[in-house]
């Protein structure tokens, strides 16, 4: 089995990556000022001359990026190449706003592609496998990125997209799937179902490459646990080109950033200010190889830790943590910050099922935080008193994990929609903006 996909820059000792990482900054911040109008002009405002980065330590003296900026230049502002040398597009499920559009050249794609098949090596796979991408296709990164990794590793890739329950259940058991690819509560559906249908013992699946939204540790137990897979993080976003920005080893302790093509760099979200690896803060990235869509410190409002420690994998690329939030969607309840992964770590923790949804809303000018999760079939129970002590149990281990009281109600089995990508766990009621 192989153990890495390009084994020369995944293990590329330090100074060697540091070197490498310096040359091809200094590299982008040239090509970026030479090919883009709205760089060059946010540079010239602060007076900063492409001379003047020249190591990764320079690159605090560069502006910011963030998402409006991308909203503001669309479709085309951002590019630094012209439109007859890109040949793809993609965009970001975003609910709010103007979407973001990423455009790629080739050489573009075939990168991420590689991001992606390193992804899906660490996670034990080679071209014996049978890869099941369950990612939407089309505008959204998860099914093109991922369907091109496996392609490069060489693997049987069913390109499935998502939906579609029974038929995935059927090509996972008839083609003998190894390898799944989809959202972490896509995953567990799949779970839920293939029990339901009585095929767990027919699954032969290895490897689950989960990712594009957040989730628990707990999360994580229960996907294994019900689809017999080792289930590894994946991380991406479309702006940096989509899936495989980082990727989750067979250590499950952090996902290593691609540092060949990505400078990670951690700040306060309020200040700005860049902090140092282990405090957590929000994620801000620079591309260093792209063409067509390149990002200078674009700041993802992902809030998470990156770990410089050795890792027992060998691959030498710093890792990040899961991401705890985002710095957009903390809830703040009564003046408390909520995340919502704590509300789904202490659900898990309490036995219940990963099917949930936060609904917060304003009452008489005090805010109500409501979470109405189902029982696991298993502990389902028709007695009023049973029913009335869990949901008592949940509201204390609540308590004591946010600080503020949640009402929680224990609805049936089934009665929360099921996702087939990112699943929407809150419904924030309030009109706040
Ligand atoms: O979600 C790309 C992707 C596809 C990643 C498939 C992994 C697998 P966007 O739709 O642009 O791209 O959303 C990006 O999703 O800023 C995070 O907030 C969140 N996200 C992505 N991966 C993870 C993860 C894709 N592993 C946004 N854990 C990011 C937690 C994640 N959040």
């Amino acid at each position: 089995m192989k153990r890495y996909y390009q084994p020369e820059i995944e293990t590329m000792p330090r100074e060697q990556l540091k070197a490498l990482q310096d040359e091809r900054l200094a590299k982008q911040v040239k090509y970026v000022y030479d090919n883009n109008e709205f760089y060059r002009g946010k540079m010239d405002e602060l007076g900063i001359k492409p001379e003047d980065i020249k190591t990764t330590e320079d690159l605090a003296k560069l502006p910011f990026t963030v998402k409006d900026d991308l909203r503001d230049q669309y479709p085309y502002g951002l590019m630094c190449k012209p439109l007859s040398e890109c040949v793809r597009i993609q965009s970001t499920s975003g609910t709010t706003g103007r979407r973001v559009v990423a455009f790629y050249t080739q050489k573009d794609i075939d990168l991420w592609e590689d991001c992606c098949a390193r992804a899906i090596v660490a996670a034990g796979g080679d071209e014996n496998d049978v890869c099941q991408v369950c990612y939407g296709y089309g505008l959204f990164t998860g099914g093109p990125g991922l369907n091109g990794g496996s392609h490069r590793v060489g693997c049987l890739t069913l390109p499935m997209s998502s939906g579609n329950t029974q038929r995935q259940l059927q090509f996972m058991t008839d083609l003998e799937a190894t390898i799944l690819c989809c959202t972490p509560s896509y995953a567990a559906y799949l779970g839920e179902s293939a029990i339901e249908a009585g095929l767990q013992d027919k699954l032969k699946l290895k490897a689950g490459i989960f990712g594009a939204e957040a989730w628990t540790e707990e999360m994580r137990q229960d996907i294994q646990n019900k689809l017999g897979l080792k289930a590894y993080d994946i991380y991406g976003l479309t702006e940096l080109s989509g899936p495989g920005v980082s990727f989750e080893c067979e250590e499950q302790k952090g996902m290593h950033i691609n540092e060949d093509h990505f400078i990670a760099e951690i700040i306060n979200p309020i200040t700005g200010e860049v902090l140092p690896h282990g405090e957590k803060g929000e994620l801000v990235f620079t591309s260093l190889t792209k063409e067509a869509f390149p990002l200078i410190r674009y700041r993802t409002r992902d809030i998470c830790v990156l770990n410089d420690t050795p890792c027992s994998c060998g691959r030498t690329h710093i890792r990040m943590s899961k991401p705890m939030g985002r710095s957009d969607d903390m809830l703040i309840i009564r003046g408390v910050n909520v995340f919502p992964s704590q509300i789904e770590t202490v659900l898990l923790n309490n036995g219940m099922s990963p099917n949930y949804q936060i609904i917060v809303d304003r009452v008489d000018n005090t805010d109500t935080l409501d979470v109405n999760v189902e029982m696991p079939a298993d502990a389902m129970s028709d007695s009023v008193a049973d029913i009335t002590a869990k949901e008592k149990q949940l509201i204390e281990a609540l308590k004591s994990m946010l600080g503020i009281k949640a009402n929680v109600h224990l609805v049936d089995a089934k009665s929360i929609t099921r996702s087939e990508g990112k699943a929407v766990r809150v419904i924030d009621k309030r009109k706040l903006y």
